[in-house]
Order: C-alpha cells, then structure tokens, then sequence
C-alpha cells in the first residue's frame, strides 16, 4: 500500500500500458504500433529524452475517444490508489490528441469523469493542461483557448516535452494569459536542459513548482534560492534513471536535494515506460539511497504540501 502521499508529477499518457495500447488500437480500428506487447515492451530502452518520447507519442495514436481517455486515467487512478497515493495532479498532453483530431472535449470530459469515479477508491484527482515547448507558442495559445469552455476541470498549466533548445522565455505571454484565467503554473526545467532554465521558469512563467529540476544542483546560487523560497521540486526517480539522465539509482540526487533542505517530492512521471508508479519510486529510493523513515515521512508531508489542494484538505491529509 504504502505511505499515503500525493502524486504531483505524472503524464497520463505516460501511464498506458501496453496491453491497453493493443486493446484500444482494437477497440478503434487503428493500427497497434508493434506485433505484439512483448515486442512494444521490448522497445523501452532509452537513449535520452527524445529517444522516449518518439514511443510515447507513437503509443499514444490509439486514444481516440472519451471513453478511451476516460478508461486510461481509470486504469491509472486505481493503481496509484493502490500504492498509497491520496490526490494527484495529473499531466496532459492536448496538443498532441488536438492534432490526430480529437477534442478538448473528449480528453478533459473522458479525463475529468475517471477523476469523479475514483472518489470511492479514496483518491482525488485535478488536470494540468501542458504545452508542448517543442511546439510554437501560438499553437499553446490555441489549446489553452480551447480548454476555456473546460477550465473548472483544470487546475494549472504545465510545459513539457524535449527540453534542451526549448527555453522557457518562448511561454511567458501563454502563461501570463493562463494566470489571468486564474490557472496555476507548473514547468519541467532543469531535467535535461541547463539551471537558466529553471531561473527562466520562475521569473518569465510564475511558476509556483518546478518539474524534475535535478540540474538545479549544478549552481549553488539558485540551490539557494529554491531553499529560501520553498519552491516545490517534482522528482521522478526511475525516470531519471531510465533516461539516461542519472547513472543508477544509488547516484540519485534526491539524497543531495534533502540535505541542502530543498522541498522536493517523489513522482512517477510515465510509470508504463519507466519501471514503476508512485510507490515503486519511493521503494527505488529508500534502498537505492538508504532513506530513513523520516525521510520518507518528509517527502511524503511534502508532496501534500506542494499540491495545489486547499490548505485545510492538506491538513486533513498529511
Ligand atoms: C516527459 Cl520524462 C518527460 N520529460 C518531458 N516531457 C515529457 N512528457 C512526457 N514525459
Ligand atoms: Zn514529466
């Protein structure tokens, strides 16, 4: 089961599983990506970021629906609630599905309504609506203008996808309008892309997390920014690792973030390519870094901390 906490940091498209990917190319007469699951499986062994995200977007060609968004974040939902996590905030990708023609409606209603359902399990979940920094911020803008009609089903924006060359300067008007709109603000930085990143991320974009930020580590002046102001690190240990991006688990560097008193949290990230979900992430790190259980406790008080749950739902939860 494991200790109660909220997932903060994960994709839900990173979250389909292959056996789903063959039962929804079925189900919607679309061509599976491989012969067979054990043959897509095979494929998950990343050189880097981007060697990833080609099989991620690839996969991701067979939700077409609501139904098929609806029964993908169902499926996620009752795993995590199954290893202990309470409230998650959830990544999507819109810009993605809006280009094979499928609405916002389909992905925020088909999403939204597995959140609804999952109350019963005793797991709570919002949306964060992410930009693709690969993409033109004009086609941003778009997707955050389409999800206006949907924006009570929406929590915050977020900006994900290959990162080195992407800077975040590009997102400072979608995010300024996004803020306007009364959204919350997240953004990968410092994951493969430099510290500047980060730096540009809290100055230009507002935002109240950052997602991964492991490079921060590289300059000590912005080590100490992000412990004076509290800034909320996602983390996602076994994404690291499978990316390439740390050597093993026992070179993390979340041993090194708690030391110099860094409010960071423990996240999946895709957990169907990277070898786990929430509380996977939390086994990998306790012994792959030896991590008391204080130290879990405080990742876990984290990670309810960092959420954008109201302050008295927080306290009803850590
Ligand atoms: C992602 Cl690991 C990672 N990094 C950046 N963007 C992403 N989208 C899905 N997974
Ligand atoms: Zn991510």
């Amino acid at each position: 089961m494991g200790v109660p906490k909220a997932e903060l940091h994960v994709h839900i498209e990173g979250t389909l599983e292959p056996e789903l990917v063959f039962d929804l190319a079925r189900r919607n007469g679309v061509p599976a990506p491989a012969g067979s699951v054990e043959e897509l499986r095979a494929r998950y062994m990343f050189t880097g970021l981007r060697s990833f995200l080609d099989v991620y977007y690839a996969n991701m060609a067979v939700l077409r629906t609501g139904q098929d968004f609806h029964d993908l974040a169902a499926a996620y939902l009752a795993r995590a609630a199954e290893q202990g996590v309470r409230h998650a905030e959830v990544f999507f990708d819109p810009q993605a599905h809006l280009a094979r023609g499928v609405s916002m409606g389909a992905v925020v209603e088909g999403l939204a309504g597995a959140a609804d359902e999952a109350r019963h399990l005793g797991i709570s979940a919002d949306l964060i609506l992410c930009f693709l920094r690969d993409e033109p911020a004009e086609s941003a803008a778009e997707a955050l203008r389409l999800a206006e009609p949907f924006l009570d089903r929406i929590v915050a924006v977020g900006l994900d996808s290959a990162e080195a060359g992407y800077p975040p300067a590009a997102f400072a008007e979608v995010f300024a309008t996004a803020r306007a709109m009364g959204l919350r603000a997240v953004a990968h930085a410092g994951e493969e892309g430099p510290p500047e990143y980060v730096r540009e991320a809290l100055d230009l974009l507002r935002v109240e997390r950052v997602d991964h930020g492991i490079r921060s580590l590289e300059d000590p002046a912005l080590v100490a920014r992000l412990r004076d102001e509290q800034v909320p690190l996602t983390v996602c240990p076994l994404s690291n690792v499978r990316l390439g991006l740390v050597d093993a688990i026992t070179d993390h560097p979340l041993a090194r973030m708690l030391e110099e008193g860094l409010l960071a949290t423990v996240n999946s990230d895709d957990p169907a390519y990277f070898g786990g979900y929430a509380g996977d992430n939390f086994a990998a790190v306790r012994s792959g870094l030896g991590l008391s259980d204080s130290d879990l406790r405080l990742l876990a008080a984290n990670s309810f901390e960092a959420s954008f749950l109201p302050e008295d739902r927080k306290t009803d939860l850590i």
